[in-house]
């Protein structure tokens, strides 16, 4: 009998790692989490393996519990009921102090790595500005000296002239970062909540209208990411996505001059969005005209 089921086991193991691939078994490594590409990214990388750690040790002492109960105390043939436990004190101490434990615990880790993701460092080497708009992104970059003391509050920005990329409806924008610098992203919404997110930089922060919300990260590892809006936004909320370019300094550099060629220059940073009247589904009919400028 056991035998058997230490065969059936390993069978079923065995057939469940034959149908992983390479790309699979680097997901079990990674705990279904994408490659860590920023500083920041391994304190929530940590958090979520210790999390699984925890979990799966409570898991085995529930399972256990729970098949020693069935096996010890399966009914038999002569029916008799095992002794049966009551207001056992004890016993109803420890199953009422124990997750209150456990909950502290992941309580304390979580606010620790909160505060890591959440620090805004005075003096961020780059401030990007970012408005979330229905349904794509723009991303505002300072050129020049960046002021310390703005606050990107009412019209306090950190440059005194930007360059800008935008997405529409039908074009993804790119979000061009230099590597290993701390980034400062001022994220700003003109119609409804967003949510700005790397998966690859295992962060994310919402985008609220009439506020702005600051989130910093340093991207360590020079790629290409995928990024999106993770706040249900509307119609085409799906449509949210853009692309992340981490790149070195000399080709951030040369980036924000083929952007300033282009003609993609302002004063301000655009926080309404560049094609923010135009965009799918928002003033159907006038679209076109919206599209040719
Ligand atoms: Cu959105």
């Amino acid at each position: 009998m056991r035998r058997t089921l230490r065969v059936a086991l390993l069978g079923v193991t065995m057939l469940v790692l034959a149908g992983c691939s390479e790309a699979d078994k680097h997901q079990i490594k990674n705990l279904a989490m994408p490659d860590r590409a920023t500083e920041q990214g391994p304190y929530t990388y940590e958090l979520w393996k210790w999390a699984w750690v925890a979990a799966m040790i409570t898991g085995l002492i529930v399972w256990g519990l729970i098949f020693y109960a069935v096996v010890k105390f399966r009914r038999r043939s002569d029916d008799e009921v095992p002794r049966q436990t009551r207001y056992n004190l004890p016993l109803e101490v420890f199953y009422t102090i124990a997750p209150v434990l456990m909950c502290v615990v992941f309580f304390f880790h979580t606010v620790r790595v909160q505060d890591v993701m959440t620090e805004l460092d005075k003096q961020p080497d780059v401030t990007v500005e970012v408005t979330g708009q229905q349904w794509s992104w723009t991303f505002n970059h300072g050129v020049g000296e960046q002021n310390p003391d703005a606050t990107g509050e009412d019209g306090d920005y950190a440059y005194d002239s930007y360059v800008y990329t935008s997405g529409d409806g039908n074009e993804i924008p790119t979000l061009v970062l230099p590597v290993d610098q701390r980034i400062q992203f001022n994220l700003r919404s003109p119609d409804v909540i967003h949510n700005f997110g790397v998966p690859s930089f295992l962060t994310r922060m919402d985008v609220i209208p009439g506020r702005v919300n600051k989130l910093q990260v340093t991207p360590t590892v020079e790629g290409t990411y995928a990024g999106k809006c993770y706040e249900l936004c509307g119609v085409y909320h799906s449509r949210m996505l853009f692309q992340v370019e981490v790149v070195s300094q000399a080709d951030y550099d040369a980036y924000l001059e083929e952007l300033d060629a282009a003609g993609q220059t302002s004063d301000k940073p655009l926080t309404g969005g560049a094609n923010v009247e135009t965009q799918t589904g928002l003033a159907e009919d006038d679209n076109q005209e919206g599209s040719e400028e």
